[in-house]
């Protein structure tokens, strides 16, 4: 479709939340295009003398997914086959508001607390929360007591 018409972080991915968008494509130069959205034809356009061609659809597609075909109808009456589908999105619904939670808990080499094997003496163990080694190490007895990095 249209870049114009192809909404979103991408313009060309077939994903809109405009419900009429506008296909394009090439054809026969001046060869008469007619569109099918999901098997039925919805209008005509006409190939320009360089065999591009767009046709805006006249009716809201539903949200959901849609193939989009075409033949050409050249001047001397003969009918091409169908194009390979192009598949689009309509996508019309807002996604619902995000949730904000809070604030994130600080980031610190000695923010997850870790309870297993503490050493003797020590109140409460920490580590870093990558990987660590053994043994771990009291700061001070009685106080809170850390592991060394890996
Ligand atoms: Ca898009």
């Amino acid at each position: 479709m249209s870049a114009a018409t192809d909404t979103g972080s991408s313009h060309s991915d077939g994903i809109t939340d405009n419900n009429q968008p506008t296909v394009q494509g090439t054809a026969e130069a001046n060869s008469t295009v007619t569109v099918y959205v999901d098997g039925t034809a919805v209008g005509t356009a006409t190939a320009n003398g360089s065999g591009a061609w767009s046709y805006n659809l006249s009716s809201p597609l539903a949200d959901g997914n849609h193939s989009i075909r075409a033949t050409a109808t050249d001047t001397a009456g003969n009918v091409s086959g169908q194009s390979s589908g192009y598949n689009i999105t309509i996508d019309t619904t807002a996604p619902n508001a995000p949730a904000v939670s809070g604030l994130t808990t600080a980031t610190s080499r000695l923010a997850t607390r870790w309870t297993a094997a503490r050493p003797p003496g020590c109140r409460a163990f920490w580590r870093t929360p990558t990987p660590c080694s053994r043994p771990c190490a009291c700061i001070s007895p009685m106080a809170t007591c850390k592991m060394p990095m890996a």
